[in-house]
Protein backbone atom coordinates (compact mmCIF):
# COMPACT_ATOMS: atom_id res chain seq x y z
CA UNK A 1 0.00 0.00 0.00
CA UNK A 2 3.06 2.59 -0.48
CA UNK A 3 2.63 4.77 2.27
CA UNK A 4 1.35 2.06 4.81
CA UNK A 5 3.20 -1.39 5.35
CA UNK A 6 1.17 -4.06 6.72
CA UNK A 7 2.72 -7.18 8.86
CA UNK A 8 0.51 -9.37 10.36
CA UNK A 9 2.41 -12.37 12.64
CA UNK A 10 0.59 -14.09 15.54
CA UNK A 11 -3.01 -12.35 15.02
CA UNK A 12 -1.05 -9.00 15.23
CA UNK A 13 -1.52 -6.27 12.73
CA UNK A 14 1.48 -3.80 12.93
CA UNK A 15 0.58 -1.44 10.15
CA UNK A 16 3.64 1.20 9.42
CA UNK A 17 3.12 4.70 8.14
CA UNK A 18 5.90 5.05 5.70
CA UNK A 19 6.71 8.31 4.36
CA UNK A 20 10.42 8.77 6.53
CA UNK A 21 11.13 11.52 3.51
CA UNK A 22 8.69 14.07 5.76
CA UNK A 23 9.31 12.19 8.93
CA UNK A 24 6.10 10.56 8.40
CA UNK A 25 3.93 13.79 8.19
CA UNK A 26 -0.22 13.10 7.06
CA UNK A 27 -1.06 14.25 3.79
CA UNK A 28 -4.33 13.40 2.37
CA UNK A 29 -2.97 10.61 0.55
CA UNK A 30 -2.01 8.87 4.02
CA UNK A 31 -5.06 9.36 5.78
CA UNK A 32 -6.90 8.18 3.41
CA UNK A 33 -4.42 4.99 2.96
CA UNK A 34 -4.35 4.32 6.48
CA UNK A 35 -8.22 4.28 7.17
CA UNK A 36 -9.08 1.92 4.15
CA UNK A 37 -5.97 -0.52 5.96
CA UNK A 38 -7.53 -0.14 9.19
CA UNK A 39 -10.96 -0.58 8.21
CA UNK A 40 -9.89 -3.57 6.38
CA UNK A 41 -8.05 -5.29 9.26
CA UNK A 42 -10.63 -4.20 11.90
CA UNK A 43 -12.65 -6.96 9.62
CA UNK A 44 -10.22 -9.41 9.32
CA UNK A 45 -10.99 -12.92 11.48
CA UNK A 46 -6.85 -13.04 11.47
CA UNK A 47 -6.45 -10.22 13.62
CA UNK A 48 -6.94 -9.28 17.31
CA UNK A 49 -4.37 -6.65 18.11
CA UNK A 50 -3.26 -3.88 15.79
CA UNK A 51 -0.16 -2.21 16.14
CA UNK A 52 0.10 1.27 14.67
CA UNK A 53 4.23 2.93 14.31
CA UNK A 54 5.91 5.34 11.98
CA UNK A 55 9.21 4.01 10.03
CA UNK A 56 12.54 4.76 10.68
CA UNK A 57 14.04 5.52 14.15
CA UNK A 58 13.02 9.27 14.39
CA UNK A 59 9.56 10.02 14.14
CA UNK A 60 6.22 8.72 14.98
CA UNK A 61 4.28 11.10 12.70
CA UNK A 62 5.55 14.41 12.71
CA UNK A 63 1.83 15.89 11.96
CA UNK A 64 -0.18 16.56 9.23
CA UNK A 65 1.41 18.04 6.48
CA UNK A 66 1.89 21.40 6.60
CA UNK A 67 3.18 21.80 3.03
CA UNK A 68 -0.14 20.91 2.07
CA UNK A 69 -2.14 22.43 5.20
CA UNK A 70 -0.48 26.12 3.41
CA UNK A 71 -2.45 25.44 0.37
CA UNK A 72 -5.57 24.93 1.95
CA UNK A 73 -8.79 27.38 2.72
CA UNK A 74 -11.24 27.40 4.89
CA UNK A 75 -13.41 24.61 2.92
CA UNK A 76 -10.49 22.48 2.37
CA UNK A 77 -9.57 22.82 6.03
CA UNK A 78 -12.82 21.57 7.05
CA UNK A 79 -12.85 18.81 4.75
CA UNK A 80 -8.95 17.67 5.80
CA UNK A 81 -10.04 18.04 9.25
CA UNK A 82 -13.08 15.83 8.91
CA UNK A 83 -10.89 13.48 7.64
CA UNK A 84 -8.38 13.48 10.40
CA UNK A 85 -11.33 13.21 12.59
CA UNK A 86 -12.70 10.29 11.24
CA UNK A 87 -9.61 8.01 11.37
CA UNK A 88 -9.51 9.07 14.83
CA UNK A 89 -13.09 8.07 15.54
CA UNK A 90 -12.28 4.43 13.66
CA UNK A 91 -8.80 3.49 15.71
CA UNK A 92 -11.12 4.86 18.68
CA UNK A 93 -14.06 2.65 18.01
CA UNK A 94 -12.63 -0.27 17.11
CA UNK A 95 -13.10 -3.17 18.44
CA UNK A 96 -9.78 -4.85 18.58
CA UNK A 97 -7.03 -3.05 20.45
CA UNK A 98 -4.86 -0.41 18.85
CA UNK A 99 -1.38 0.27 20.42
CA UNK A 100 0.48 3.04 19.26
CA UNK A 101 4.36 1.94 19.33
CA UNK A 102 5.52 5.83 19.12
CA UNK A 103 9.32 5.52 18.02
CA UNK A 104 10.20 9.11 17.87
CA UNK A 105 7.99 12.68 17.41
CA UNK A 106 4.51 12.08 17.58
CA UNK A 107 3.67 15.93 16.40
CA UNK A 108 0.09 17.71 16.06
CA UNK A 109 -2.08 15.06 14.57
CA UNK A 110 0.91 12.22 15.10
CA UNK A 111 0.12 13.24 19.18
CA UNK A 112 -3.59 12.95 18.18
CA UNK A 113 -3.51 9.88 16.25
CA UNK A 114 -1.67 8.43 19.32
CA UNK A 115 -4.22 9.50 22.03
CA UNK A 116 -6.77 7.57 19.97
CA UNK A 117 -4.92 4.18 20.43
CA UNK A 118 -6.06 2.12 23.50
CA UNK A 119 -2.36 1.79 24.72
CA UNK A 120 0.46 3.84 24.19
CA UNK A 121 3.80 2.65 24.19
CA UNK A 122 7.32 4.53 23.53
CA UNK A 123 10.69 4.44 22.91
CA UNK A 124 13.35 6.50 24.95
CA UNK A 125 13.29 9.19 22.18
CA UNK A 126 9.67 9.86 21.85
CA UNK A 127 8.62 13.53 22.07
CA UNK A 128 5.09 14.38 22.26
CA UNK A 129 3.83 17.56 21.40
CA UNK A 130 0.89 19.73 20.43
CA UNK A 131 2.59 22.81 18.28
CA UNK A 132 -0.47 23.53 16.40
CA UNK A 133 -0.48 27.39 17.29
CA UNK A 134 2.68 28.20 16.58
CA UNK A 135 1.22 27.62 13.54
CA UNK A 136 -1.60 29.89 13.61
CA UNK A 137 -3.81 26.83 14.09
CA UNK A 138 -5.52 24.61 16.92
CA UNK A 139 -5.53 20.13 17.27
CA UNK A 140 -8.25 19.14 14.63
CA UNK A 141 -8.06 15.43 15.24
CA UNK A 142 -8.97 15.48 18.51
CA UNK A 143 -6.29 16.52 20.76
CA UNK A 144 -8.55 19.53 22.69
CA UNK A 145 -10.75 16.52 23.18
CA UNK A 146 -9.02 13.21 24.31
CA UNK A 147 -5.54 14.84 25.54
CA UNK A 148 -6.99 16.18 28.70
CA UNK A 149 -9.22 13.08 29.44
CA UNK A 150 -5.68 11.17 29.38
CA UNK A 151 -3.47 13.67 30.95
CA UNK A 152 -5.86 16.06 32.98
CA UNK A 153 -6.42 19.65 31.90
CA UNK A 154 -3.58 20.83 33.83
CA UNK A 155 -1.17 19.45 31.33
CA UNK A 156 -3.36 19.41 28.53
CA UNK A 157 -3.27 22.98 28.77
CA UNK A 158 -0.08 23.85 28.92
CA UNK A 159 1.01 20.94 25.88
CA UNK A 160 -1.69 22.83 23.87
CA UNK A 161 -1.05 26.55 24.59
CA UNK A 162 2.53 26.42 25.02
CA UNK A 163 3.62 23.73 22.59
CA UNK A 164 5.70 22.26 25.38
CA UNK A 165 7.18 18.64 23.86
CA UNK A 166 6.73 16.30 26.79
CA UNK A 167 9.53 13.93 27.01
CA UNK A 168 9.29 9.58 27.37
CA UNK A 169 9.94 10.07 30.69
CA UNK A 170 7.31 12.72 31.26
CA UNK A 171 4.97 10.99 29.17
CA UNK A 172 5.18 7.86 31.59
CA UNK A 173 5.24 10.12 34.61
CA UNK A 174 2.00 11.45 33.75
CA UNK A 175 0.12 8.62 32.09
CA UNK A 176 0.28 9.47 28.83
CA UNK A 177 1.97 6.59 27.73
CA UNK A 178 1.78 2.96 29.13
CA UNK A 179 5.24 1.88 28.99
CA UNK A 180 8.49 3.27 27.69
CA UNK A 181 11.29 0.82 26.30
CA UNK A 182 14.72 1.72 24.07
CA UNK A 183 13.80 2.01 20.82
CA UNK A 184 15.32 -0.94 19.63
CA UNK A 185 13.16 -3.36 22.03
CA UNK A 186 9.78 -0.88 21.03
CA UNK A 187 7.96 -3.19 18.64
CA UNK A 188 8.95 -6.23 21.35
CA UNK A 189 7.41 -4.47 23.93
CA UNK A 190 4.24 -3.74 22.07
CA UNK A 191 4.08 -7.72 20.51
CA UNK A 192 4.15 -9.10 24.66
CA UNK A 193 1.21 -7.18 25.33
CA UNK A 194 -0.44 -8.05 22.15
CA UNK A 195 -0.06 -11.84 23.15
CA UNK A 196 -1.00 -10.91 26.75
CA UNK A 197 -4.56 -9.08 25.42
CA UNK A 198 -4.87 -12.43 22.54
CA UNK A 199 -4.76 -14.84 25.40
CA UNK A 200 -8.64 -13.38 26.39
CA UNK A 201 -12.43 -13.24 24.88
CA UNK A 202 -12.32 -11.00 21.42
CA UNK A 203 -16.04 -10.40 22.66
CA UNK A 204 -15.44 -9.56 25.55
CA UNK A 205 -12.50 -7.24 24.96
CA UNK A 206 -14.52 -5.17 21.89
CA UNK A 207 -17.79 -5.19 24.60
CA UNK A 208 -15.09 -3.69 27.39
CA UNK A 209 -13.97 -1.31 24.71
CA UNK A 210 -17.81 0.11 24.25
CA UNK A 211 -18.32 0.52 27.79
CA UNK A 212 -15.01 2.52 28.09
CA UNK A 213 -15.75 4.66 25.26
CA UNK A 214 -19.52 4.88 26.21
CA UNK A 215 -18.26 6.14 29.99
CA UNK A 216 -17.06 9.89 28.49
CA UNK A 217 -20.21 12.10 28.87
CA UNK A 218 -22.60 9.82 31.22
CA UNK A 219 -23.35 10.02 34.75
CA UNK A 220 -21.91 7.00 37.04
CA UNK A 221 -25.52 5.40 37.68
CA UNK A 222 -26.09 5.88 33.26
CA UNK A 223 -22.43 4.44 32.75
CA UNK A 224 -23.21 1.26 35.07
CA UNK A 225 -26.36 0.65 34.00
CA UNK A 226 -24.92 0.57 30.44
CA UNK A 227 -22.23 -1.90 31.66
CA UNK A 228 -24.38 -3.89 33.63
CA UNK A 229 -26.40 -4.43 30.02
CA UNK A 230 -23.22 -5.68 28.46
CA UNK A 231 -22.03 -7.83 31.39
CA UNK A 232 -25.46 -10.03 31.27
CA UNK A 233 -25.58 -10.11 27.04
CA UNK A 234 -22.05 -11.75 27.33
CA UNK A 235 -24.17 -14.71 29.16
CA UNK A 236 -25.85 -15.78 25.65
CA UNK A 237 -22.16 -16.12 23.79
CA UNK A 238 -20.47 -19.55 23.08
CA UNK A 239 -16.88 -17.21 24.27
CA UNK A 240 -18.28 -16.75 27.93
CA UNK A 241 -19.61 -20.30 28.35
CA UNK A 242 -16.32 -21.52 27.07
CA UNK A 243 -14.24 -19.06 29.39
CA UNK A 244 -15.66 -20.02 32.66
CA UNK A 245 -16.18 -23.70 31.45
CA UNK A 246 -12.72 -23.81 31.10
CA UNK A 247 -11.93 -22.06 34.78
CA UNK A 248 -13.86 -24.53 36.11
CA UNK A 249 -12.53 -27.50 34.14
CA UNK A 250 -8.90 -26.71 35.09
CA UNK A 251 -7.60 -25.69 31.50
CA UNK A 252 -6.95 -23.20 28.89
CA UNK A 253 -10.35 -21.67 26.99
CA UNK A 254 -10.19 -21.96 23.18
CA UNK A 255 -11.66 -18.09 22.45
CA UNK A 256 -10.03 -18.15 18.78
N1 LIG B 1 4.68 18.39 7.43
C1 LIG B 1 5.40 18.35 6.30
N2 LIG B 1 6.71 18.07 6.25
C2 LIG B 1 7.32 17.83 7.41
C3 LIG B 1 6.64 17.86 8.65
C4 LIG B 1 5.24 18.14 8.63
N3 LIG B 1 4.49 18.14 9.72
N4 LIG B 1 7.53 17.59 9.64
C5 LIG B 1 8.71 17.40 9.02
N5 LIG B 1 8.60 17.54 7.70
C6 LIG B 1 9.64 17.43 6.66
C7 LIG B 1 10.55 18.63 6.67
O1 LIG B 1 9.96 19.70 5.92
C8 LIG B 1 11.79 18.06 6.00
O2 LIG B 1 11.56 17.98 4.61
P1 LIG B 1 12.57 18.68 3.54
O3 LIG B 1 12.62 20.11 3.92
O4 LIG B 1 13.87 17.97 3.77
O5 LIG B 1 11.95 18.40 2.22
C9 LIG B 1 11.84 16.64 6.53
O6 LIG B 1 10.51 16.34 6.98
C10 LIG B 1 12.79 16.48 7.70
O7 LIG B 1 12.45 17.44 8.68
P2 LIG B 1 13.54 18.44 9.34
O8 LIG B 1 14.66 18.71 8.39
O9 LIG B 1 12.78 19.59 9.90
O10 LIG B 1 14.09 17.52 10.52
P3 LIG B 1 14.64 17.99 11.93
O11 LIG B 1 15.19 16.78 12.59
O12 LIG B 1 15.52 19.17 11.79
O13 LIG B 1 13.35 18.48 12.75
C11 LIG B 1 11.06 18.27 13.55
C12 LIG B 1 12.36 17.54 13.07
C13 LIG B 1 9.97 17.21 13.71
C14 LIG B 1 11.33 18.91 14.91
C15 LIG B 1 10.69 19.36 12.50
O14 LIG B 1 10.63 18.75 11.20
C16 LIG B 1 9.33 19.97 12.78
O15 LIG B 1 9.19 20.83 13.67
N6 LIG B 1 8.31 19.57 12.01
C17 LIG B 1 6.98 20.11 12.14
C18 LIG B 1 6.28 19.46 13.30
C19 LIG B 1 4.90 20.07 13.57
O16 LIG B 1 4.77 21.27 13.79
N7 LIG B 1 3.90 19.22 13.52
C20 LIG B 1 2.53 19.62 13.73
C21 LIG B 1 1.92 19.89 12.42
S1 LIG B 1 0.35 20.68 12.65
C22 LIG B 1 -6.90 20.45 11.31
C23 LIG B 1 -6.29 19.43 10.70
C24 LIG B 1 -5.10 18.96 11.16
C25 LIG B 1 -4.49 19.51 12.23
C26 LIG B 1 -5.09 20.56 12.85
C27 LIG B 1 -6.30 21.03 12.42
N8 LIG B 1 -8.11 20.97 10.81
C28 LIG B 1 -8.25 21.15 9.41
C29 LIG B 1 -9.23 21.19 11.67
C30 LIG B 1 -3.20 19.03 12.66
C31 LIG B 1 -2.15 19.86 12.66
C32 LIG B 1 -0.77 19.40 12.77
O17 LIG B 1 -0.46 18.26 12.90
Amino acid sequence: MGNILKHINDKTATLTINRPEALNAFNEEVIEKLEFVIEETIKDDNVGVIIITGAGEKSFIAGADIKAMQKMDQASALEFGKKGQLLTKMIENSPKPVIAAVNGFALGGGCEISLACHIRIASENAVFSQPEVSLGILPGWGGTQRLPRIVGYGLANEMIVSGKMVDAKEALRTGLVNHVVALTDLLDKCEEVASQILKNGPNAIAQSLKCINGSIGLDLESGLKMEVTRFSELFSTDETKEGLSAFVEKRKPNFR
